[in-house]
């Protein structure tokens, strides 16, 4: 063995013995740093003659690359070594619970949304969206508002300019387009609900520019009047978490549905404040009715053949009634204080197995 086989056997052992990335560092620098034994024996090059110094020069490269590259797979069999120690020490248990003092809360329209969606999962419905922006037709036309009928303008309509095709385009102001397209895109039977944001140009002390309604649409062949009512009685009687809350229909009128009614439900209003509940008072809470044929063939439902009804409520209305919450303005303040005051724990998951009020 030459004495550079030797050294080369040496160094290669000192790297292989490193048992991190320091010990392999100090290895390296005892080998090829600037006082390391490779390049002292560079330095002695220049005292040979032209012939030996070629000779020994190649040889001692030869040594200088075997240990640079040992050193190189030391490094990355360290380096895979720390991470897999790392991953041991800092694994974390996805599984556990999240600790209790978590800061986050729902805002209340989410958590009313979310009971809403969960009672009427219950009851069959599926959840239908739609998009916010609109054309005349899916927000109006097909819903059997006439043009320049005067039920148009009830609605406080915003407008965007008209679309590329010419297309009258607005901010629907209602969630009733999303019902529209389910029946042109879907044969009956149809059970969904429609839950979503809504813009009309109004703005006071009940009425913000943009609220959220959730809409219900039920068509079959043989669906009534009596479906319409039970199913309304139920929800409200589930969303309240009140078994007796009695339920008014009262006639009423819109362009979509024939009959309409709008409904109320029980109420006290003694002492000036609000209780729910079987005490002789009413309040209005949302407006249904069945689908108007008119509605049906333009979304190109035989009408002879299916009928059905349908729903619509604002759910910051219900959400105030259920939570107590006394001015709608401040829905859309995010103020962090009213969040900490009205908001939900987010891992309180409504389903109306576990009861959905708190
Ligand atoms: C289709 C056919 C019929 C949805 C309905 C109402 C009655 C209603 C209001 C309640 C308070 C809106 O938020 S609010 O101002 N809604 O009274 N909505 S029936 O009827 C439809 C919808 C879509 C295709």
């Amino acid at each position: 063995m030459t004495e550079l086989d030797g050294l080369k056997d040496e160094l290669l052992a000192q790297v292989g013995a490193a048992g991190d990335l320091a010990g392999l560092e100090e290895a390296r620098l005892a080998a090829l740093g600037k006082k390391g034994r490779i390049t002292g024996f560079m330095k002695d090059l220049g005292a040979l003659s032209p012939e030996e110094r070629r000779e020994r020069g190649a040889a001692l490269n030869a040594v200088k690359d075997a240990v640079a590259e040992a050193i190189e797979r030391r490094k990355a069999e360290l380096g895979r070594a720390a991470l897999d120690a790392r991953l041991q020490a800092e694994r974390v248990d996805v599984t556990l619970p999240v600790r209790p003092e978590a800061e986050g809360r729902l805002h209340p329209i989410s958590q009313t949304m979310d009971e809403l969606v969960a009672i009427f999962a219950e009851m069959g419905f599926s959840v239908a969206e739609g998009p916010d922006v609109e054309d005349d037709f899916h927000n109006f036309t097909a819903l059997n508002f006439p043009p320049g009928h005067p039920a148009r303008e009830m609605h406080d309509t915003f407008y965007l300019p008209d679309s590329a095709d010419g297309r009258r385009m607005l901010l629907r102001t209602h969630t009733s387009p999303v019902q529209v397209r389910t029946m042109l895109n879907r044969k009956p039977p149809i059970r969904i609900i429609a839950p979503g944001r809504t813009y009309r140009s109004d703005y006071d002390m009940t009425h913000t520019p943009m609220f959220h309604q959730v809409e219900g649409l039920v068509i079959d062949e043989t669906t009534h009047m009596g479906h319409l009512k039970g199913c309304l009685i139920d929800f409200c009687r589930a969303f309240f978490g009140i078994d007796d809350l009695p339920l008014r229909f009262r006639p009423s009128f819109f362009p979509f549905t024939e009959p309409s009614a709008e409904v109320d439900i029980g109420c006290s209003r003694k002492g000036g404040e609000l209780k729910l509940g079987n005490y002789g008072d009413w309040l209005e809470i949302l407006g249904c009715g069945m689908v108007h044929p008119n509605v049906l063939e333009a979304c190109g439902i035989d009408s002879t053949r299916y009928q059905g009804f349908a729903f619509g409520m604002g759910i910051e209305r219900i959400a105030m009634l259920k939570y107590g919450i006394p001015d709608l303005r401040t829905f859309f303040e995010a103020d962090l204080r009213w969040l900490k005051h009205y908001g939900f724990v987010p891992l309180d998951v409504p389903s109306v197995a576990a009861g959905l009020t708190r």
